[in-house]
């Protein structure tokens, strides 16, 4: 495999920079930019010189040097602390590639550190996501991908498919072994109910963790004049949006986040819906349904003194089937004309972490943080464990059905694959061997 080498640190003029340059020949390319002598030494510090091949210094650096396979991905790897320029590193970079590097393409490193076995995939997705973190929450949550916890239950369910297939395979291909009972439909579902429990529970748990891991859209949804705007305003603690007592203000969509107890929220302000809509802000009412669709919670704020219109009510059909707050705003002031019931607030005098706190609460999010669960963290994997869910259902279906379980092999080969695309592991080169070797059935 090629040396690999890339800059670690922000493409920025900063105090320090950081070349990480890893292969086979990476102590050989980078004794042929210096005069002094490299030693391969492991976690030691050398102080060098490097120079161009026009003899011209380029930097003083310092060299952090690990040795194979003691290093992140199991290769030789030599990490360079420059001077923060980035012509510097540039220069650096550029001299390395000249003397037989090549430019590594993202993810590389963490990509070998897979393939040489130093961690699996979502060891490396966990890694990821620690770059990626905005906020503490989602700090823990990816330093919790770092354990072993995921990677045990994936492999449990997969070694328990692996068990079942094998078992197919015996009474189809050794009906005389009578070793391996014939797996039966109704053993089956039975085998498959806890796999498909788990599988539920970790796509429940990754969906929330991923969330936090990217931030809630909160989208703040009413009629003209309800204060959709100023709640907004409070929130961010800015005049982001522009209020007035005009109905029909906001004809766009305003957007802004914040970090609340850890978590990251993005507001989104929406115009408001109403029936008699022109051009513009018909156009923006447009956009505001859209949001509804597209957000995690919605806000759904109405004036305390206004009449509940057709519109609103309709509007609401559409929000109550996604997680939502009703919020009776302006209940400073007395006359209650609005039939909607919910949260009392005011924008005028109530403190705002009331409505900030009802959103945690009703996104459940303290429970992840406080414990270990095991959750994927990329919309890849969760994707991966809803596809094996979809399978498992099916297969369900037709072992219900009586459908003779060799033919519902196929689907399970699909199922471990996919468990195995999980974790980076490649199942198919020696499968069938793997397979027979574990039932003894050759002796
Ligand atoms: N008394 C009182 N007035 C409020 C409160 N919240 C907002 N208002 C007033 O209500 C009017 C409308 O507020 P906005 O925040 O612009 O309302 P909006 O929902 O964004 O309106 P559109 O953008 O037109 O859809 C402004 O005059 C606000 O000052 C409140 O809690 N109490
Ligand atoms: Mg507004």
């Amino acid at each position: 495999m090629k040396t690999i080498v890339a800059l670690s640190s922000a493409p920025l003029n900063c105090a320090i920079h950081t070349i990480k340059i890893s292969g086979d020949e990476c102590y050989k390319i980078v004794q042929k930019v210096t005069k002094e002598k490299i030693i391969k030494e492991p976690y030691k510090i050398q102080h060098v010189a490097i120079i161009d091949d026009k003899k011209q210094m380029i930097d003083d650096v310092l060299l952090l040097k690990f040795v194979a396979p003691n290093s992140y991905n199991a290769e030789d790897i030599i990490e360079i602390n420059c001077h923060g320029g980035l012509f510097v590193a540039n220069k650096i970079i550029e001299l390395l590639i000249k003397n037989g590097a090549t430019y590594a393409k993202p993810g590389e490193f963490t990509y070998r550190a897979v393939i040489n076995g130093k961690m699996n995939m979502l060891q490396a997705n966990a890694i990821n996501n620690i770059v990626k973190s905005k906020n503490f929450s989602s700090l823990k949550i990816a330093h919790n991908g770092l354990n072993k916890k995921s990677t045990t239950k994936i492999k449990k369910m997969r070694d328990e498919i692996f068990k079942i297939i094998g078992n197919i395979e015996v009474n189809i291909d050794y009906p005389e072994y009578e070793d391996y009972k014939d797996l039966t439909n109704n053993i089956l579902l039975k085998k498959i109910k806890p796999i498909k429990d788990t599988l539920i529970s970790l796509i429940k748990f990754s969906e929330l963790s991923a969330k936090i891991m990217d931030g809630f859209n909160i989208a703040i949804i009413g009629a003209p004049n309800a204060g959709k705007s100023s709640l907004l305003n409070k929130i961010l603690d800015e005049d982001k949006a522009i209020v007035s007592n005009i109905p029909g203000t906001t004809r766009d969509i305003v957007e802004g986040q914040i970090n609340y107890k850890n978590i990251t929220f993005k507001f989104i302000d929406t115009a408001g819906i109403r029936e008699k809509a022109k051009y513009f802000e018909k156009i923006g009412i447009n956009k505001a349904i859209e949001q509804i669709n597209k957000a995690d919670l919605i806000l759904f704020i109405v004036d305390k003194t206004k009449k509940t219109t057709k519109k609103e009510k309709e509007i609401f059909e559409i929000v109550k089937q996604k997680p939502h707050i009703i919020i009776i705003n302006k209940s400073d002031l007395k006359n209650k004309k609005t039939s909607f019931n919910g949260f009392n607030f005011s924008c005028k005098f109530d403190n705002i972490n009331l409505i900030l706190n009802k959103i945690i609460n009703k996104i459940h999010v303290q429970s992840l943080e406080k414990t270990d669960f095991a959750f994927m963290q990329t919309s890849n994997e969760i994707g991966i464990l809803k596809k094996n869910l979809e399978i498992i259902n099916n297969l369900a279906i037709d072992a219900k059905k009586k459908k003779p379980v060799d033919l519902l092999v196929e689907s399970l080969h699909e199922i471990y694959n996919n468990f195995n695309l999980l974790l980076g592991e490649n199942c198919d080169l020696d499968f069938l061997e793997k397979l027979f070797a574990n039932f003894c059935v050759g002796k």
